[in-house]
């Protein structure tokens, strides 16, 4: 197998115009466009608006490619193009070679009559993404959400590139993964499909192998499986023809387990394909054994829905993923493993690959494999009707067995999903229930992609929508049946009290917006933008009357805010407050529970969003609170009126063997009573450890200045502490915390102390400079010091801890209002 990369340098141009503009492939005409200094940062203040009018154009791309004679007389010549954006139209030396419909789809086209031997052109024209759909949708209008360009549904690309209610309209086009030219002559691997047994202490690893075109030739395949400490296990076959079965049993298998529960063990399969002793082709793969299934049974409360892991139902904690920018080109393996690592870094498990953008590129499921989250894995519908048409069902079948294909062997894989929303929209959003749309959405949700994942994939479990109960439009809000979205608060505006009411079965969505960090929304305003109903941050919100909302919540709980900067930090807060309520409360029900996955992890831009990391990577209070309330063990406390009672959750393994000292305090930490208690907390389980009544002690004033602090020790040390207030934080009386920090320089990073003189909350830590704190957004009761830390890596070399020290500032709830 011979392959010439494309990747690289093209040339591009608007079908209309005259110049030629370098390109770089793999990329999208945006970011030519941005790289050649011909349009300003879409991102910025309103530029969004001079994208849109970029995507109603065409453009071509073209770029010349040589080959030689042994190159073109193989027997088999192919473009193998990974992604193309969207709607296509391919040419080689002139001639039209394919038109292409599905940016998910991976296309690989004979290009044998066409190719010649030295210079060959190659030619894309790219058509208008808007008009494409404006026209179907002018023809046969369908239903979509309302945030999004109109007729959206009718093309397969990325959803949210349209608009989101997180998205801005940028509907870019381009050749947005590899492209190359493929010869050979006999001996290509068509096909691996790896699949396991698993039995007491050991594993067959079955690798079903299908090589084209092998009659008559001397051929061979050699199958490799490489442990994780690297022996080797080599099996060979002879005269190859059609599909291949080898088998490898390994005994006392080091299995591989998601983040928090054992290693990411990852053996290695190494396919060879051999013609007459040369190699033809080959292909690697990192497979971890390990087993996923989810339970889905009648039980007393209704219908599980818990993941099964080697045997263990496990609690699955980790967010919503959406595209990580709206300009394709701009993603890398880097800023995913950044983000992917912040994800373990808060205790994920899992990750849900939301339905409305794109399959991820392979490095991605390398990634959660290497890290070990679970990947919920939606195929890429979201909140819309479809219809299927015959090109659109043909093209779909073959993007579902594409990626099917292609993302099987991770050993993250957890669950493949039929889409987002679309059954609760059918069911919920008031849309015209038309019968023929109606049987498309079973066909594809419940007849197509359950057949391709049965057939291609059928160890792995398949769920029809996102949230579902028992399918086929039934009652898929159901709370006690299957997974839930649950977004009554926020878009219904109840308080975040009300997540409390419900024991849902796995919560895989839920959210709560806030602005994001001071430093990102300078990067897309001017001073003068700078007040949250100004058109520009208007336009970097994307939710409608969510500023609004942001402000309605913040009324409930907190003081009104100083200034700008005070709002964006209290918006964090809520934020944090909101989501950590509904975790807790779903971790305290762990076994009737057994999921919460909240919406959303990451931004594609710089906006106002559900996101707990924004566009550039900044941590919001929610991401430094998942941290916490998404530990393996789960210290929180239950406030009700003048009671609280004490809880420890405990997803590991080990059995807990505690102490939780707790003490009611003023609010300058004088202690009014406090106790302790030993507590045993089995593995895998959650246990209510003490109830505490002060209604004796609690006076309507004294509820306003009265706080209840609880530490949990594991072996003698301090694994976590929490306070509860008894009001709302508005009506608290905080004193003056006088919060000091001393910063000390340990070599490869500084240690910064920070002194409370009274009890406070949400002590944040910021430096002008770009600084990582190792915890933020934490309480402090009087004379307490906490050790923070900050990593040198990212900062100046030359900075001495005397520099920090002024470049940071330190500040808590106490501040927000003067
Ligand atoms: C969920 C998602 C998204 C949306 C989010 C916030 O339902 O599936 O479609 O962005 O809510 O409204």
């Amino acid at each position: 197998m011979n392959e010439i990369s494309l990747n690289g340098f093209w040339k591009m141009k608007d079908v209309n115009g005259t110049e030629w503009i370098e390109a770089s492939v793999p990329g999208s005409v945006m970011n030519d466009l941005l790289n050649n200094g011909l349009i300003d940062d879409p991102f910025y203040r309103d530029n969004e608006d001079q994208a849109y009018e970029i995507a109603l154009k065409d453009y071509y791309f073209t770029r010349t490619f040589d080959l030689n004679d042994q190159f073109l007389n193989r027997q088999n010549l192919l473009l193998k193009c990974v992604g193309l954006d969207t709607i296509a139209e391919v040419k080689l030396n002139g001639h039209v070679i394919a038109n292409t419909d599905n940016m998910h789809r991976l296309y690989e086209i004979d290009i044998k009559p066409y190719a010649i031997k030295g210079r060959n052109e190659i030619l894309i024209r790219f058509y208008s993404p808007i008009k494409y759909i404006t026209e179907k949708q002018n023809k046969r209008p369908l239903v979509g959400v309302n945030h999004a360009v109109e007729g959206y549904p009718h093309i397969r690309k990325a959803h949210s590139m349209y608009g989101w209610d997180w998205g801005p309209k940028i509907p870019d086009l381009g050749i947005w993964r590899d492209i190359s030219v493929l010869s050979w002559d006999s001996g290509r691997i068509d096909n691996v499909h790896i699949t396991q047994v698993h039995t007491d202490d050991q594993v067959e690893v079955n690798v079903r192998v299908e090589v084209s075109q092998l009659a008559d030739v001397d051929s061979h395949l050699h199958v490799k499986l490489t442990s994780p400490s690297g022996e080797i296990n080599t099996k060979k076959v002879t005269s190859v023809e059609g599909n291949q079965f080898i088998s490898f049993t390994v005994s006392n298998p080091k299995l591989w387990w998601p983040n928090g529960y054992g290693d990411q063990a990852l053996y290695q399969v190494d396919v060879e394909s051999l013609v007459g002793g040369e190699v033809s082709d080959e292909k690697v793969y990192k497979i971890g054994l390990r087993t996923i299934e989810v339970k889905n049974e009648p039980d007393e409360w209704g219908k599980s829905f818990e993941f099964v892991v080697n045997g263990h139902a496990l609690f699955m904690m980790g967010a919503n993923y959406i595209p990580e920018d709206n300009i394709l080109a701009r993603t890398s393996k880097e800023r995913t493993e950044v983000l992917i690592h912040d994800c373990v870094e808060a205790n994920f498990n899992m990750i849900r690959v939301w339905g409305g953008g794109y399959y991820p590129d392979d490095y991605f499921y390398d990634l959660c494999d290497a890290y070990g989250l679970i990947v919920w894995q939606d195929f890429m519908f979201a909140c819309s009707i479809y219809e299927l048409t015959e090109n659109f069902e043909a093209t779909v079948y073959q993007e579902a067995i594409d990626n099917v294909k292609r993302i099987r062997h991770h050993a993250s894989l957890g669950i493949w999903c039929g889409n987002n929303e679309v059954e609760e929209a059918w069911e919920n959003w008031g849309w015209p229930k038309e019968r023929k749309l109606r049987e498309d959405y079973i066909k594809l949700f419940e007849n197509y992609l359950p057949e391709i994942v049965k057939e291609h994939d059928p160890k792995t479990f398949y769920w029809s929508s996102s949230p579902s109960s028992e399918g086929g439009f039934v009652d898929p809000r159901n709370p006690d049946v299957g997974d839930v979205h649950y977004w009554d608060v926020w878009h219904g505006q109840k308080p975040f009290t009300d997540y409390r009411n419900f024991y849902f079965r796995f919560c895989s969505e839920f959210g709560f917006q806030s602005f994001p960090a001071l430093k990102t929304i300078e990067s897309y305003t001017e001073p003068k933008d700078r007040n949250i109903f100004s058109r520009i941050m208007e336009k970097h919100q994307k939710n409608e009357d969510a500023n609004g909302k942001i402000l309605y919540y913040l009324s409930e709980n907190f003081l009104y805010p100083k200034d700008f900067d005070s709002l964006v930090y209290t918006s964090q807060l809520l934020q944090a407050e909101a989501i950590k309520y509904g975790v807790e409360h779903w971790r305290r029900n762990r076994g009737r529970c057994m999921g919460s996955l909240y919406w959303q992890l990451n931004d594609c831009w710089p906006v106002a969003s559900w996101s707990s990391i924004d566009y550039y990577g900044r941590w919001k209070a929610l991401h430094y609170f998942t941290k916490k309330f998404y530990a393996p063990i789960l210290l929180s406390v239950e406030e009700e009126g003048k009671c609280a009672a004490i809880h420890v959750t405990n997803d590991t393994f080990k059995q807990v063997n505690g102490e939780v000292k707790w003490k009611l305090c003023s609010n300058n930490s004088e202690v009014i009573v406090e106790g302790s208690l030993s507590t045993i907390v089995d593995p895998l389980s959650a246990k209510k450890c003490k109830e505490l009544d002060f209604t004796d002690i609690l006076t309507e004033e004294r509820m306003r200045d009265t706080y209840l602090e609880c530490t949990m020790y594991l072996n003698d040390s301090i694994y976590s502490s929490t306070t509860v207030l008894f009001t709302k934080p508005k009506h608290f009386e905080f004193l003056d915390p006088k919060l000091s920090i001393d910063v000390k320089d340990q070599g490869d990073s500084f240690e910064v102390a920070v002194k409370a003189n009274n009890f406070t909350k949400y002590i944040e830590l910021s430096a002008d400079v770009e600084a990582k704190f190792s915890d933020n957004y934490f309480d402090l009761s009087s004379g307490d010091v906490r050790q923070i830390t900050v990593l040198k890596d990212s900062l100046d070399k030359n900075l001495s801890a005397d520099q920090f020290r002024e470049n940071i500032t330190v500040r808590s709830i106490y501040h927000i209002a003067d």
